[in-house]
């Protein structure tokens, strides 16, 4: 699922939950009786997706404060750009089945993640820390969990910093606690897993062929590091040449 801020898709989960309906075709009913019912069967569903929803809503207006914040102090923008999605049924009903859980709303709130999922992306790999950090201090955003790809790369090469956190959401007459991830990562690391992400899903070529791209992958994400912490470098010898001497 591309991460632009996106309603979840109709697919295979629609289906599932459709698959679960009684019949109504033998029962006197009108179709706008029909409808009704199918809007009041969707209407939990639809509300729990608009909690995470709200959530992208409250933790990115968190990431623009700070960028905005860090402009007044007469430093650059951090932030290049933020996007934001809701994982696609899909992506969630392969999850659901490869980790064993149950096929529930209480299922998925209790055991997926980054249902909301919010991506910070950085010109320098400092910036993300000092955002992290920023953000992470805030007395409402409970941590869950932290992944530190970048200092921790995957096997393949990815790299970001996951964030898994719960923030509250106030309605009318409630505050919920939703959870979502924030992904940080530089725009290096984004155009890297971008174009992974497309290429994962040819799994149609030969074994020998996806091998070899996953070694050639590999070496990019690498070099692209390289390019990050040269970056970084250099922009904190312009910034600071006291600091850092140029070598
Ligand atoms: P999509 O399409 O973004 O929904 P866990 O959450 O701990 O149970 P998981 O899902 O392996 O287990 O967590 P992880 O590793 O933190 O990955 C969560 C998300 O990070 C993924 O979501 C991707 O968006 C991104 N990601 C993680 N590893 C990779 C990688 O190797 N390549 C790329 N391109 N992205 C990665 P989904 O569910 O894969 O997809």
């Amino acid at each position: 699922m591309d991460y632009l801020i996106s309603q979840p898709q109709s697919g295979s989960f629609n289906t599932e939950i459709m698959r679960q309906m009684p019949d109504f075709t033998e029962i006197d009913i009108t179709e706008t009786e029909f409808i009704d019912l199918l809007e009041v069967s969707m209407m939990p569903i639809q509300q729990f997706f608009t909690y995470y929803k709200c959530a992208i809503m409250e933790i990115e207006t968190k990431f623009k404060v700070l960028n905005e914040q860090f402009s007044l102090n007469g430093e650059s923008n951090p932030i290049e750009f933020i996007q934001s999605r809701i994982k696609s049924y899909g992506s969630i009903l392969r999850k659901l089945s490869s980790k064993d859980i149950p096929r529930s709303l209480d299922g998925i709130e209790a055991h997926i993640n980054d249902v909301a999922g919010i991506r910070v992306v950085c010109s320098f790999v400092q910036d993300i820390y000092r955002l992290a950090d920023c953000f992470l201090q805030q007395d409402d955003i409970t941590l869950i969990e932290q992944k530190d790809y970048i200092r921790n790369p995957k096997p393949n090469g990815y790299r970001s910093l996951h964030l898994i956190v719960a923030v509250p959401i106030f309605l009318e007459n409630e505050k919920r606690l939703v959870k979502a991830e924030g992904q940080l990562r530089t725009l290096a690391m984004d155009f890297w897993a971008s174009i992974e992400h497309k290429l994962r899903y040819k799994k149609d070529l030969p074994e020998e062929m996806l091998n070899a791209l996953a070694g050639d992958l590999k070496r990019c994400a690498d070099e692209s590091a390289r390019w990050d912490a040269k970056m970084q470098e250099i922009r904190n010898q312009l910034e600071d040449p006291a600091e850092h001497p140029k070598r």
